[in-house]
């Protein structure tokens, strides 16, 4: 009878599985400890190890902001700390892109992304952008710190199938709404959907303020808007 994973293997899955867990909670402390270059050689070793992005990405990164932010919070971490943290995330995000994004011929759709007005958070949104890009999506980034106007004014440019907007503030929040409204007001609330997001934002906020989706994560944020297109 054969045993899988026959015995002479165990041991080496074991040192495997622990290689793993070793890596990505030391990639977890030079996230938090803001030692850039360290990561971005961490991470190009585990690509190396055949470690996918969105693995490295859930296991190893985001469970370092994750602690960043409850830092910040209890005051074990100041501004210029979680600002090194903010960059190193980015400087790691930039070397798993081009594992992410897919060349395609065909877009999924357009969506047109940004932080609203007030709000200079933008990993979350750059990272929704990417897996968005990822799915075959045209995604213009407009960045941080976009007023209502200057969304109006995309979408009249770029003629976008989706909306998206972020917001890691509970103060930019009702900036959402105000954008919907501003759509609404230069008339092309029924040709775009829009989609909402960040952390303080939830399903029922979304509904609140007349959103058509709602993504907790930036996985569910390209199924929802994968369901919005299609
Ligand atoms: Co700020 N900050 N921050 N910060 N910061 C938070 C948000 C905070 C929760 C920290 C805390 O107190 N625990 C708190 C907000 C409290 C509140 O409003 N209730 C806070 C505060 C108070 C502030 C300042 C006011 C601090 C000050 O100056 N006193 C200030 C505000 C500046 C401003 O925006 N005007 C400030 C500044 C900063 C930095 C500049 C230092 C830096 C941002 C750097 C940057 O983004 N380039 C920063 C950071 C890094 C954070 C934390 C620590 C981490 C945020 C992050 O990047 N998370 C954050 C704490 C926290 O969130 N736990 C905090 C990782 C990222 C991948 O997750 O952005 O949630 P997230 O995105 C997720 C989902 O939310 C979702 O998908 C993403 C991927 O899974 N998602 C979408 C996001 N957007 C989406 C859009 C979608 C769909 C899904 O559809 C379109």
């Amino acid at each position: 009878m054969i045993v899988f994973p026959p015995d002479k293997y165990l041991g080496v899955m074991k040192e495997e599985v622990e290689m793993s867990e070793e890596m990505y909670e030391k990639m977890v402390e030079l996230l938090i400890a803001g030692k850039g270059d360290e990561l971005k050689s961490m991470v190009n070793q585990a690509i190396e190890q055949g470690k996918g992005a969105r693995e490295i990405i859930d296991t190893g990164l985001l469970p370092g902001m994750e602690v960043v932010g409850k830092m910040m919070k209890s005051g074990e971490m100041f501004i210029p700390e979680v600002l090194l943290s903010a960059r190193t995330i980015q400087g790691a995000l930039d070397i798993l892109k081009p594992l992410l994004v897919r060349g395609e011929e065909t877009s999924a759709g357009t969506v047109i992304i940004g932080t609203v007005e007030g709000d200079l958070h933008d990993i979350g949104k750059n990272l929704v952008a990417m897996l968005l890009e990822g799915a075959g999506f045209t995604v213009i980034n407009l960045g941080t710190g976009i007023k209502p106007q200057a969304f109006v004014d995309a979408v009249k440019e770029h003629k976008p199938d989706i909306v998206g907007m972020s917001a890691l503030l509970t103060t930019t929040m009702p900036k959402m709404e105000e954008t919907i409204q501003a759509i609404k007001e230069a008339g092309f609330r029924d040709q775009v959907k829009v989609m909402v997001g960040g952390a303080p934002v939830t399903q029922a906020f979304a509904d609140k303020i007349g959103a058509d989706g709602y993504g907790a994560n930036a996985a569910s944020a390209v199924e929802k808007a994968k369901a919005l297109v299609g």
